[in-house]
């Protein structure tokens, strides 16, 4: 997510609450701006995207008062009335209305029938009995309350993949201004690209007489709000703006790949591999690989020269969970996994034809300047979603015309036609087969009935002689909606029956399906495709989580078919339609 859209939603959604605490004269101004924060927060692109020539582009429900706060915050990162409104409440509110089961109600009733107005006096109550005494609080209530209090929040969340990494760059950018750091680099799980992670590593290589100076750099920047812990070569801290832990290492040039190795993980294969070192007579930590006998360093200044010491070939960082990754290693048979320059196009992207905010012309324009593909495809969505713009047969054969026309400016195919249609609740397609048939590729996804099994509605999709790829199989958002219930197992096989592809979702709230199964797909002999389910420009950048999900899912380039040129694709639709007229 955008941090701009996130800082904004909480702020509107705090002044919403305090509206609420305030009483019912306030209750349609506290409906307002709760409303404005859930549609700030549902926003696929930045906020600022909105905004031309000082006005809101589109409205999206948010009314002239809210507007003004927005640009007042843009302009001043501040909104006045929110530091007005603040001190019209206690002042642990804010944080405590996150909890689960106290909302500004119950705090309300809390702070005026029994004057507790912070977190230490709201839990001795809890603890005391005193909540009990008042009516509609039971037992099981205040328990539940305790124990939300009682247990840490928000920060304790893992963070998702994308906002990590946009974090970490931008601490990064921060610290290269120190003139002592001689190399800067993530480790950790964000390293090994997971999609969500717990805190931020980052670790430094440096001269040892310099390492005082840049601690002390680091722990006093802006950002900077407390200090977990801080040594002669770590420091462990929050910064405040990002709400996160950054880790940060320091070594010596010589220790480098040592330290690389041990501190990008995981765990489980750091501890796999000390296990090999000392049946070899080494052994190994963040200093390097030492003989036992003579504690003579073998390797150490890159993480090549450690692997291969240990009769191992060097293992991608994505592959370093311990799942049978360092076996391979041993017998040189790690593959040569995907990368992001191997993609020849995006298979899954919005136009504003439904609900993307580009044109097809300016689609076309961003591609051909932005990236080296050799195809993109729309993939707009079908009529019954009705609010995404879904378009109905006779759009999308307008569609295909004005496709043609940009092409034809260009000259060149860049922008295939395509649609993802929806999976309707029956398993039929929400478009007809004789429209499907004219399109160079179709995604058919499930956008409903999110509570019941879904395996036979996919399935019955995937036996479609058009459907050329399944659209975010799971259907999880991240951090808001569990994927429905669905038996993957079976859909993989399936897939890998009829000959049709299943899709690597690499938006960066969806990132579905994930890399454990994207792993088991291949198992299987299924076919990926990677899309970015993009809906502005900024989102085409997902590719490169896509790719991150098929790395840690062990693919090369062969296992995902946006790898090949559009021949290969016009050959691989072929063979699923002999396959299900062969058994027809
Ligand atoms: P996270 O932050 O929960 O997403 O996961 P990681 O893998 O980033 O874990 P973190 O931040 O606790 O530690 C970073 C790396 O440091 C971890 O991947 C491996 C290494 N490490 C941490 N603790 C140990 C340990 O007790 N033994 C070994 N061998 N390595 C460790
Ligand atoms: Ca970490
Ligand atoms: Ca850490
Ligand atoms: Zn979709």
């Amino acid at each position: 997510m955008y941090r701009v859209n996130k800082k904004l939603a909480e702020i509107f959604e705090a002044i919403g609450s305090i509206y609420e605490f305030k009483g019912p004269k306030e209750r349609f101004r506290s409906i307002a701006y709760h409303n404005a924060a859930r549609i700030i927060n549902d926003l696929p692109e930045d906020i600022r995207e909105h905004i031309q020539d000082g006005k809101f582009i589109k409205t999206y429900g948010i009314g002239k008062s809210i507007e003004e706060k927005i640009f007042e915050f843009l302009q001043t990162n501040q909104i006045s009335l929110f530091n007005d409104l603040q001190k019209e409440v206690p002042k642990d509110f804010l944080t405590l209305m996150k909890v689960q089961g106290l909302g500004p109600e119950t705090l309300k009733r809390f702070y005026y029938d029994l004057n507790l107005s912070t977190k230490e006096q709201i839990i001795e109550a809890l603890q005391d009995g005193r909540i009990l005494q008042l009516k509609g609080f039971q037992k099981k209530k205040v328990n539940n309350i305790l124990s939300a209090l009682l247990k840490k929040t928000e920060t304790d969340e893992r963070l998702p993949l994308w906002d990590a990494q946009e974090i970490s760059t931008s601490i990064v950018h921060m610290l290269k201004t120190i003139p002592q750091i001689q190399i800067i680099d993530i480790a950790g799980s964000l390293r090994r690209q997971r999609e969500t992670v717990g805190d931020i590593d980052l670790l430094i290589a440096a001269k040892a007489r310099d390492r005082k100076a840049i601690i002390r750099h680091f722990v006093s920047l802006d950002e900077v709000e407390n200090l977990y812990a801080e040594g002669d070569t770590k420091a462990s801290v929050y910064f405040k703006s990002f709400k996160r832990q950054v880790d940060i290492r320091i070594v010596t040039e010589d220790q480098w790949g040592a330290a690389l190795q041990y501190f990008t993980g995981s765990k489980a294969h750091n501890i796999h591999l000390r296990k090999l070192a000392i049946e070899k007579g080494f052994k190994i930590n963040e200093y390097g690989l030492f003989t036992v006998d003579e504690n003579k360093k073998i390797a150490g200044e890159n993480e090549e020269g450690i692997y291969h010491a240990l009769g191992l070939e060097c293992i991608p960082p994505e592959m370093r969970e311990d799942t049978g990754e360092i076996e391979l290693a041993a017998e040189g048979l790690i593959p040569k996994l995907i990368t992001i320059d191997d993609i020849k196009g995006d298979m899954h992207t919005h136009s504003k034809w439904s609900d993307g905010h580009s044109s097809i012309e300016e689609i076309a324009d961003y591609i051909s300047s932005h990236q080296k593909y050799d195809y993109i495809v729309l993939t707009d969505h079908s009529k019954s979603e009705i609010i995404a713009g879904g378009m109905n047969e006779d759009q999308f054969m307008k569609q295909l015309k004005e496709i043609k026309k940009v092409n034809k400016k260009l000259g060149r195919d860049l922008i295939k036609s395509g649609t993802e249609v929806d999976i309707l609740p029956d398993g039929t397609l929400d478009l007809s087969d004789s429209l499907l048939q004219t399109l160079d590729w179709v995604v058919a996804s499930i956008h409903s009935h999110f509570n019941q099994d879904n395996t036979e509605r996919i399935i019955k999709a995937c036996r479609n002689p058009y459907v050329c790829a399944i659209g975010h199989p799971t259907g999880r958002v991240l951090g808001s909606r569990e994927g429905y219930p669905v038996d993957m197992e079976r859909i993989l096989d399936v897939a890998a029956e009829t000959g049709t592809a299943i899709e690597i979702n690499g938006h960066s709230h969806r990132m579905d399906i994930n890399d454990r199964w994207a792993k088991r797909a291949i198992e299987k002999g299924v076919t990926l495709v990677i899309g970015t389910d993009s809906h502005n420009t900024g989102n085409y950048s997902f590719m490169k989580l896509g790719v991150a999900i098929a790395r840690r899912a062990w693919c090369t380039k062969d296992h995902i078919l946006n790898t090949s040129d559009w021949a290969k694709i016009e050959a691989f639709k072929r063979r699923k339609l002999e396959r299900i007229y062969m058994t027809h």
